[in-house]
């Protein structure tokens, strides 16, 4: 489940509620998410500070309220002269419009346990009241829309903002706080400039895995939730390589995964036939009750899992499979693994995901292979980070986030590699592509970490058969 509010609505409010001023806009609740009552509403959202309330109808309308007084639920009006209402967008479009409150600021907030949020006395806006639940595939919202009362709608009404109803397929609220770049950056040493990123990129290229072990290529297994970004990420480091932006994976949205069948892709050094000593082992997506399992996982590690191998929900893989690679070789097994995570929807991903993430680490730390994560849509939680990634390391939002989640992964920071993928772009961005190479650069020194190891494991062996036959 993801958060509805995109980056340009970030942007809008940002510049209504403070022009010039960067903003952090934090998810505290969601009907989907934590249900529609009044009660939850008031427990995740009350004494808060600032707060907008947004609404998504099956319109496709996005419209709502900001107030920058804390929800309480003590019964009573709430004054803030700084609350407005607005819309962004009206049957899909964007049509941006603040409505101010009139100027006393009385009324702007009515507080109360039983009640959902509310704007205005009368209520201009009231969203709902007690436990709304959902019908199909959206929610009749229980409240009032009359609009005028405390706020002034320059002309509009509830059928110009509203299509005149109530019926929404989301509502979020998001807590909404100042914040400034950071002065100094939390990741030094990264040079943004054309000479590191020709350095970078012939580093990756001349990448050689560990002599002594048999091995041509690495393997870089990708996995994560659905539409997290895995696929995306070969075609970035794909199309860096390329020249141009190459969509050669099938990347996209969908309710079940996109990918369906295991891919070990090789990446060439431009269009030369010349392939780069690692591969990127794109996955099928986590869902909550299909897609890739724990035990799917164990036989890729292994190196049991045949390239294009098609995951089919209904038949778990097992070593009858079609092509299942029964002695893997060394050069067959996986030598690091990135989980994919997208860094926009950390606070919405489902529990049963959790858990089967969770739930593949202690196979990989009993093998000792290497985990990270691959930070994806890092443009869509920071407004600085999607005008420009080079800003990646002084954004507040963006160490937060790598904070939040290396304690959820149990993994050091240093694991958690922010990237932002190429996905509508025509042409090639230098600052994207340093990021991209960055993260890829630390993927092949963990896998020399664990080639390191093997050597260690495998003279150590000798050591104690010398031992032995002594
Ligand atoms: N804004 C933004 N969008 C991204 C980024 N990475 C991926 N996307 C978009 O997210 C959607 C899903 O990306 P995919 O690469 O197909 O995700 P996946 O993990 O391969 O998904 P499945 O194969 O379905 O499990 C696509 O529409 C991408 O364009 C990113 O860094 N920023
Ligand atoms: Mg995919």
């Amino acid at each position: 489940m993801s958060t509805l509010l995109k980056q340009a609505h970030k942007d809008q409010l940002s510049k209504w509620i403070t022009p010039s001023t960067r903003h952090k806009f934090t998810l505290l609740y969601k009907i989907n998410l934590d249900g529609c009552n009044a009660q939850t509403f008031h427990s995740y959202c009350d004494y808060k500070g600032p707060t907008v309330t947004v609404l998504y109808n099956t319109d496709n309308s996005v419209y709502g309220g900001y107030t920058a007084a804390s929800w309480n639920s003590n019964g009573g009006f709430i004054t803030d002269d700084q609350a407005f209402l607005f819309k962004l967008e009206y049957n899909g479009k964007a049509q941006p419009v603040k409505f101010p409150i009139h100027t006393d600021g009385n009324n702007a907030i009515y507080g109360q346990d039983n009640y959902g949020p509310t704007f205005g006395r009368g209520h201009d806006l009231k969203c709902f009241w007690e436990t709304v639940n959902k019908t199909g595939t959206y929610f009749t919202l229980n409240g009032e829309t009359n609009v005028g009362n405390t706020y002034n709608m320059k002309g509009q009404d509830k059928n110009s903002v509203m299509n005149g109803h109530l019926n929404v397929l989301e509502l979020e609220v998001y807590s909404v706080e100042e914040y400034n770049l950071l002065v100094k950056p939390w990741v030094e040493n990264v040079d943004w400039s054309r000479k590191f990123e020709k350095q970078i990129k012939d580093n990756v290229a001349s990448y050689k895995p560990l002599s002594g072990l048999d091995l041509q290529q690495a393997r870089i297994l990708l996995v994560g939730q659905v539409g997290a970004g895995k696929s995306s990420y070969f075609n970035t480091i794909n199309s860096i390589f390329r020249g141009h932006i190459s969509g050669q994976a099938n990347a996209g949205s969908a309710e079940h995964s996109l990918t369906t069948s295991y891919r070990m892709y090789e990446i060439h050094d431009g269009y030369a036939s010349r392939t780069f000593n690692f591969r990127l082992c794109d996955t099928r997506g986590l869902e909550e009750d299909q897609g890739l399992n724990d035990q799917d996982v164990g036989y890729i590690l292994d190196g049991h899992v045949p390239d294009r191998y098609n995951f089919n929900p209904a038949i778990p893989l097992s070593p009858d499979a079609e092509g299942f690679v029964k002695t893997p070789a060394f050069s067959d097994k996986i030598h690091c693994v990135a989980f994919v995570i997208d860094a926009s929807t950390i606070d919405v991903i489902p529990e049963k995901v959790w858990e089967r993430i969770k739930a593949m680490q202690p196979r990989m730390n009993y093998k000792g292979i290497p985990q990270v994560v691959l930070l994806t849509k890092i443009d869509r939680i920071c407004e600085d980070i999607s005008d420009d990634v080079s800003k990646v390391f002084f954004s507040p939002a963006m160490k937060e986030c790598v904070d939040k989640i290396a304690l959820m992964m149990g993994l050091p920071r240093s694991h958690v590699l922010p990237v932002k993928n190429y996905e509508n772009e025509i042409g090639l961005n230098q600052n994207v592509t340093i990021l991209s190479l960055l993260s890829l650069r630390r993927i092949l020194n963990f896998v020399d970490d664990f080639l390191f190891n093997k050597v260690d494991e495998i003279s150590a062996g000798k050591m104690q058969a010398v031992k032995i036959s002594d």
